[in-house]
């Protein structure tokens, strides 16, 4: 079986579409940077009639002309009941998202979390509850079976282990948002990538930014893999600004 494809990922889409006829909604988590290409698009067949809400997160990490531009665009998914824009990791994701939620779902307020591996699944449903409950990290993959979660107030949410389609896998935009492992001879590759995204002012001039930070060899060369790999973990942390991988007028998203 493909790497991208565990056993686990097959467990969970037997498990949504079980519990599609007693939810109250399904809460699709995508990344802000990159909506589309971050949609589960086999989502739609397996949760039916569902109402699904689509939540792009890590929204302080995109442009927000960008973002603010995608919500347009999203509202006209007739598919897509309400969109979302928020960041799990700072405390007025909650009100957000309930405000959001209140039109949406009826009660007993059953929701599923799902969407790709890393996209901050596990750290909204904490957000929610309060508490660190569900474990989070920058890592994909991490959570690997459902787990139910009680925050009160009637809610009840369960939180899904991330899943991706194979076929999407190879695209580089999912390995530099870190949904999809990088081998290490990709590293290069996809920080060359990344590198054409970040504003000309903000990474001027590469050879002088890597030599600044002592990325060198023996002999004074620079270090290519080790300023690839800080390109990638920076544009991560949000330390090039926010940049958004992809806007509505794409043609190639997923
Ligand atoms: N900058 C930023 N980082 C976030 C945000 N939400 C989550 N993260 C980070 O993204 C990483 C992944 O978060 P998780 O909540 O573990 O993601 P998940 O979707 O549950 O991942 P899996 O369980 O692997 O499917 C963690 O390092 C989080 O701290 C956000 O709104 N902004
Ligand atoms: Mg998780």
């Amino acid at each position: 079986m493909e790497q991208w494809y565990p056993g686990h990922m097959v467990a969970t889409q037997r498990h949504i579409r079980e519990l599609a006829p007693y939810v109250g909604a399904f809460l699709e988590v995508v990344d802000a940077r990159a909506p589309r290409l971050t949609r589960h698009r086999p989502l739609l067949t397996w949760i039916g009639r569902a109402p699904l809400v689509l939540v792009l997160n890590k929204a302080d990490l995109a442009d927000q002309a960008v973002t603010r531009a995608w919500v347009r665009w999203l509202a006209n998914d007739r598919r897509v009941a309400a969109v979302v824009p928020l960041t799990a990791k700072d405390p007025s994701a909650k009100g957000v998202l309930q405000g959001a939620l209140a039109s949406v779902v009826e009660p007993p307020r059953r929701l599923v979390v799902v969407g790709m591996p890393n996209v901050g699944k596990s750290t909204l449903l904490n957000r929610m509850l309060g508490r660190n409950q569900a474990a989070t990290g920058a890592k994909p993959g991490l959570t690997r079976g459902p787990q139910w979660i009680r925050p009160g107030g009637g809610w009840e949410w369960l939180d899904m282990p991330g899943v991706v389609t194979p076929a999407k896998t190879k695209d580089w935009r999912l390995k530099v948002l870190n949904m999809v492992k990088l081998g290490p001879e990709e590293i290069e590759v996809a920080a060359a990538e990344l590198q054409s995204w970040i504003p000309g002012d903000r990474l001027n001039n590469r050879e002088e930014w890597a030599r600044g930070r002592g990325y060198l060899l023996a002999g004074g060369r620079i270090d290519e893999l080790r300023a690839a790999q800080a390109v990638l973990t920076e544009f991560r942390q949000g330390k090039f600004g926010r940049i958004s991988l992809e806007s509505p007028e794409d043609t190639d998203g997923g």
